[in-house]
């Protein structure tokens, strides 16, 4: 076994191999931008050293600075991560060539992998089919438009040095094809710098299942089971699940034998996934890829394995040591990605800043991958990526109200992030009927107001509007507390800011979310992202207080029957000031201060909802 190495990463995956390694015994060298000098892997790490830079391209991908940091500390094994160099074949010989270990498949498997043709015929001799397509380059249109004809319309045309999305064009019929033709290959040229094509039959409602596979270097080779990966934007998954829902098991069997095959095939050794599409029963070859991926922990929690200690255990030549029989899936598992982006009105516009709050969620089945502490910043120039939100529970229903809980549970503030959209994802009906495909979040869901929905979504885990405060439907947490910006919004929420309010109802606490004017923003008092920098909760700020503590809210669905105060009337802190019919019974409201009553906005026999304004008190 190693006894030191060096992770060449930064973030949540640097931190998630450095745990490991700490229980295996192994020392571990941490490597850094000049951005990242005070970055968690970096506090965690032994050692650690400056590869200088700021962008990607000036640290994490000069090759120079890390040969140099791998030589200096002495490493013995270099750990890529994802992304990066993870799949670079000229970085693993270079690390090969200093004499220290690759953790990973060998250069001439990832070479094979990384052009699509050319992975296509390998799984093709391995007796994997692709989706039905030609597994050559294209050179003119009339090869579109004769495919076309054979196999049908839509016509996907890819990238030969492609992945990820980049460079697929969707041509609907023969008109089309030139055009189409064209921009993939300035695309494909522009990414990937060869302009290479090929076709495949499009298929229109695929689910995106991949298998996770690992090998070892003696010719032993195992799958792991499947993630789902149908839940993405702009080819970014959001979510992953294992097992996949309504995926029959005499299928999975044959994915999965089917990804040993490919994986035997390319002489295969290390963790890799292989990537299908699933659809109408049937299921084809995609791509591999020839890495640990963001995703694995969702295998990890149904296999009750380690991913990083056995790529540890077979870059160091050990054997598997486990056959197919020994793997046994228990339960389910959801992973939710939480980036720093606002996915308001779809648009997941990136959201770089400090994390001026950052509350993990806890509790059974529960565990968070986080690069980051409270305090640290999320820079522009990385993947903005946080932490991996990802639960077990015993089957898809218990999992996925499991991670709903720990979503509202996690409080991060200071950054916009995507736990909105996970919300608005698994509390969907197609989502828990799994009927959604890679299609889905992008022309189905609606996430036109992400961020004000919340409050309408008020407890996706129970029915009924208005919940006590502290329980599910205090959503606040999530920095939806914002000021509404963007195109989109209706005119009425302009010089608004959503803020949480607090409401007493006959002794009960009630937590709820109001776009109120945004009269106490002081310069300083809100962020970039229009974030408050701090939210006073709980009884240690006064039960009652809140931000906007001169708004008296409505907590429920129901009926003003009747107003106890008026207009220019003074009120003290927790005098009745309405009733409220709502659940069959009669509840007086509080109002949360002293104060004069600035201003009434509803009259008796008004119906109102969670988030309506009844009054203000100056
Ligand atoms: C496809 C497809 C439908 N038909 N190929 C996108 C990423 C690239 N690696 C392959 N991709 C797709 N290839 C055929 N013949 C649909 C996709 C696709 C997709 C695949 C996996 C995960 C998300 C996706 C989102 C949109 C399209």
């Amino acid at each position: 076994m190693f006894s030191k190495v060096l992770i060449a990463n930064r973030g949540e995956i640097a931190v998630r191999i450095i745990r490991t390694c700490k229980e295996m015994g192994i020392r571990t060298v941490a490597i850094y931008s000049d951005l990242d000098r005070s970055a968690m892997h970096v506090r965690l790490a032994d050692e650690a050293y400056s590869i200088g830079g700021q962008s990607a391209q000036e640290s994490y991908l000069n090759t120079e600075s890390i040969l140099d940091a791998i030589s200096k500390s002495g490493a013995d094994a270099v750990h890529p991560g994802y992304g990066f160099f993870s799949e670079n074949a000229d970085f693993a010989r270079k690390v090969q060539s200093t004499g220290a270990t690759f953790i990973g498949p060998p250069p001439e498997a990832i070479e094979v992998m990384g052009d699509k043709i050319s992975s296509r015929l390998a799984a093709e001799k391995a007796g994997v089919a692709g989706v039905p397509g030609r597994s050559k380059p294209v050179k003119n249109s009339k090869e579109i438009v004769s495919f076309g004809k054979e196999f049908g319309w839509p016509v996907a045309i890819k990238a030969a040095y492609g992945g990820g999305g980049r460079g697929m064009k969707v041509v609907t019929g023969p008109e089309m094809a030139q055009e189409a033709m064209e921009s993939a290959q300035r695309e494909a040229l522009a990414y990937f710098s060869r302009d290479e094509i090929y076709l495949e039959r499009y298929l229109t409602w695929p689910r995106h299942i991949e298998m996770q596979v690992f090998g070892d270097m003696h010719g032993n080779a195992i799958w792991l089971g499947e993630r789902d990966c149908s839940c993405q934007r702009r080819h970014q998954k959001l979510i992953e699940e294992s097992p996949s829902p309504n995926f029959p098991d005499e299928i999975r069997q044959a994915m999965g034998q089917a990804a040993v095959a490919v994986t035997k095939a390319c002489g295969y050794y290390n963790a890799g996934t292989v990537e299908f599409l699933f659809q109408d029963g049937e299921f084809y070859f995609l791509e591999m890829n020839t890495r640990l991926q963001v995703e694995h922990p969702v295998t990890e929690l149904i296999c009750g394995m380690d991913l990083v200690a056995l790529q540890l255990r077979v870059a160091s030549g050990e054997e598997l040591g486990i056959s197919q029989n020994d793997i046994q899936r228990r339960g389910w598992a959801i992973e939710c990605r939480l980036n720093a982006e606002d996915p308001a009105g779809g648009k997941f516009t990136p959201s770089p800043g400090t994390l001026t709050r950052f509350r993990r969620p806890d509790g059974f089945g529960v565990r968070v991958d986080a690069g980051y502490e409270p305090g640290d910043t999320v820079s522009q120039y990385y993947d903005n990526l946080i932490a991996k939100l990802v639960v077990w529970g015993q089957d898809r229903e218990s999992a996925r109200k499991r991670a709903i809980r720990a979503l509202i549970e996690t409080e991060i503030e200071g950054v916009a992030t995507t736990i909105p959209a996970h919300l608005a994802i698994l509390s969907h009906q197609d989502f828990v009927d799994g009927t959604h495909s890679t299609k889905w979040v992008e022309d189905k869901l609606d996430l036109a107001n992400a961020l004000a929905s919340e409050s309408q979504i008020a407890n996706p885990l129970a029915d009924g509007a208005g919940a006590p405060a502290n329980s599910a439907a205090s959503m606040g947490a999530n920095s939806a507390v914002g000021t509404p910006e963007g195109e989109g919004q209706p005119d009425w929420l302009e010089g608004k800011v959503l803020r949480e309010v607090q409401a007493e109802v006959d002794g009960r606490l009630y937590e709820v979310k109001l776009w109120v004017p945004d009269v106490d923003s002081q310069p300083g008092t809100s962020n970039a992202t229009g974030n408050r920098p701090s939210r006073p909760r709980g009884s240690g700020s006064g039960a009652g207080q809140s931000i906007s503590d001169g708004v008296v809210g409505v907590p429920m669905q129901g009926t003003i029957i009747k107003l106890l105060v008026e207009k220019g009337d003074q009120v003290e802190a927790g005098q009745s000031v309405c009733v409220l019919e709502a659940m069959k019974m009669e509840n007086t409201i509080t109002s949360p201060k002293s104060g004069t009553v600035n201003e009434i906005k509803v009259s008796p026999g008004d119906s109102v909802g969670p988030g309506d304004i009844i009054m203000t008190i100056d």
